[in-house]
């Protein structure tokens, strides 16, 4: 047997690329473990969504708005690849480690396996023993993969290789990679092999991606949008009108008034939407009342229902975002809740809390203000709240941003002071008060279109929940201001439609619009936000024309 040469600095490399291979490797064998455990087995924790979870509370302030701004309402799934990167990245480092010293890279596992565990056991929706199972199998599966690989690449003995009968095994690892002449023991132990090390790697990497992903298949499926199928809705005593062909404008696709259900935005924190079982779901008023109350869902659901059109928004739209809805909310007078409870003086704050921990606040004389009805929603578009809304029951308050108002998953309605608490966004850099603000938006044409000389419509919608939109005007270039035609407003609470037929001209032309609200303020025109308190300014879109 002839010896090898002495290794350059690329095989170096190789072995470097090897070990750390073998880490990443391994850790997505362990990653794959957790997801296909979580799909499996109903209450055990997905570790990346823990993890995922405990980031998105721990977001340093002006964090939300990054990743709103950079991805829109794709930023669970961000924040899903982005553990998953960070996890991998920490399993190199085990394997590069692991190749020295098997021990090192088992710690470094088993470290970031605990921090994995104290992450999603610290979630308001887990429990600690799912998690603990899970994090030590998905951790025992990360460190035999490991294992087998190292021997596989030649850095450790094979798995099961029995050093009393067959002698000292050399392999590469903790010679740095220099290889030793091969004896006569060696000659017992299987050859290392590159090719064998890159199928082993290669079966592993594909069942870890077969496997978790079939595993996330299977815990979205325990985590659906919809309501469960067994909930129904009583009729309201207090309906509204339905609504009809006069209640919107004519303009072909233009934004409908009423957003159905399966197209309503959706922003929260949840990775995973929370499924509430409303028969031992229970909803609190606590805090400064006279009388402590709970309700059970038939409890909430025989209270007399009422229905009412808001307008939803969220603070992190930006101009000409989609952040925002309106549709047709069924719920109780939170004022009837309050005053069974009897509201005593002195508690200035409403807070909302919810099953996962969420919490907003809202100035107790804003929601008691004769001219507004805030809810206790139970049903959307005359279905039950869909589970990604918050079923069993959520807030809905007009005026105000979701974020200081609109508690999906409610649990509880606690009375306190304005100073005694600030809500989950408050401390992150949001405002504390955060009334909707006025906007519009151009939905027809859209920015960058190629049109043709000609008759274009011209149209969006406007909000200003609850103080009602009087008035939108559209400007061409430097042009007038030119008023648009609006639809009939369903409620103050509400957005409109607006539309302009515009005599389009050849060339390269910028459209702005403005909207003023019920009270004659028009929006504002700088461009500000969405941080702390909501995105301002006009609208544009630029389009050409030939
Ligand atoms: N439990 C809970 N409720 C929540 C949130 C949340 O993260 N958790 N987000 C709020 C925010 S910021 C908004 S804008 C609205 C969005 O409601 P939607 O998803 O039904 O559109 O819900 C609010 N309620
Ligand atoms: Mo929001």
């Amino acid at each position: 047997m002839t010896e090898k040469p002495a290794p350059s600095r690329f095989s170096s490399a190789r072995l470097l690329l090897q070990a750390g291979v073998a880490g990443a490797v391994a850790g997505g064998v362990g990653i794959a473990t957790s997801e296909l455990l979580a799909g499996l087995i109903p209450g055990a924790p997905s570790l990346v969504v823990g993890v995922g979870s405990f980031i998105i509370a721990l977001q340093p302030p002006g964090a939300k708005d990054v990743v709103v701004s950079l991805f829109g309402t794709n930023d669970k799934l961000v924040v899903n690849i982005a553990v998953v990167l960070v996890a991998l990245i920490v399993a190199t480092a085990a394997g590069i480690l692991g190749r020295r010293s098997f021990d090192y890279g088992t710690r470094l596992f088993l470290t970031f396996g605990l921090v994995a565990f104290l992450a999603t056991a610290l979630q308001p929706l887990s429990s600690p023993v799912p998690a603990a199972v899970s994090v030590v199998i998905s951790m025992a599966a990360s460190i035999g993969a490991l294992r087998i690989l190292l021997a596989e690449a030649g850095f450790m003995a094979p798995v099961g290789f029995r050093p009393d009968i067959l002698g000292a095994y050399r392999g590469r690892g903790r010679t740095g990679g220099r290889p030793i002449p091969a004896g006569p023991a060696s000659s017992a132990v299987p050859e290392p092999g590159r090719r064998r090390f890159l199928i082993r790697s290669i079966e592993f990497a594909v069942g870890a991606i077969a496997f978790g992903v079939f595993g996330r298949f299977l815990l979205d499926r325990q985590h659906p949008n919809s309501a469960p199928v067994s909930a129904a809705l009583p009729a309201a005593a207090e309906t509204v009108a339905p609504l009809t062909a006069v209640d919107s404008l004519a303009a072909p696709d233009i934004t409908p008034i009423v957003i159905p259900n399966d197209a309503f935005y959706r922003i929260d924190t949840e990775l995973l939407v929370p499924q509430v079982d409303a028969s031992t779901w229970q909803l609190k008023v606590t805090g400064m009342v006279d009388h402590p109350l709970t309700f059970t869902y038939p409890q909430l659901l025989a209270m007399p229902l009422f229905e009412q059109y808001v307008t939803l928004a969220c603070v992190s739209n930006t101009v000409g975002g989609n952040l925002v809805g309106n549709t047709l909310w069924t719920g109780v007078h939170l004022k009837e809740v309050l005053a069974q409870a009897g509201v005593q003086s002195g508690a200035t704050q409403i807070v909302g809390r919810s099953v996962d921990g969420f919490t907003v606040g809202f100035p107790t004389d804003y929601a008691l203000d004769p001219a507004r009805e805030p809810m206790i929603v139970v049903g959307m578009n005359r279905q039950p709240l869909p589970a990604e809304h918050g079923y069993p029951a959520r807030l809905i308050v007009p005026g105000l941003f979701g974020y200081v108002s609109a508690t999906k998953w409610l649990s509880e309605i606690e009375l306190t002071t304005r100073e005694a608490f600030d809500g989950y966004w408050v401390p992150l850099g949001w405002a504390k008060d955060g009334p909707i603000v006025t906007e519009s938006r151009i939905d027809h044409p859209s920015v960058g279109a190629q049109l043709s000389t000609g008759n274009i419509d011209i149209d969006g919608v406007a909000w200003a929940p609850d103080r009602g939109i009087q008035r939108v005007e559209v400007q061409i270039d430097n042009g007038p201001w030119q008023a648009a035609l609006l639809s009939r407003a369903i409620s103050k609470a509400t957005w409109v439609q607006w539309w302009l037929r515009w005599q389009a001209t050849p060339g390269s032309h910028v459209i702005q619009v403005r909207a003023t609200d019920g009270a004659g303020a028009v929006q504002t025109s700088t461009f500000g936000g969405p941080a702390p308190a909501g995105s301002t300014g006009y609208p544009q879109v630029q389009v050409n024309v030939a």
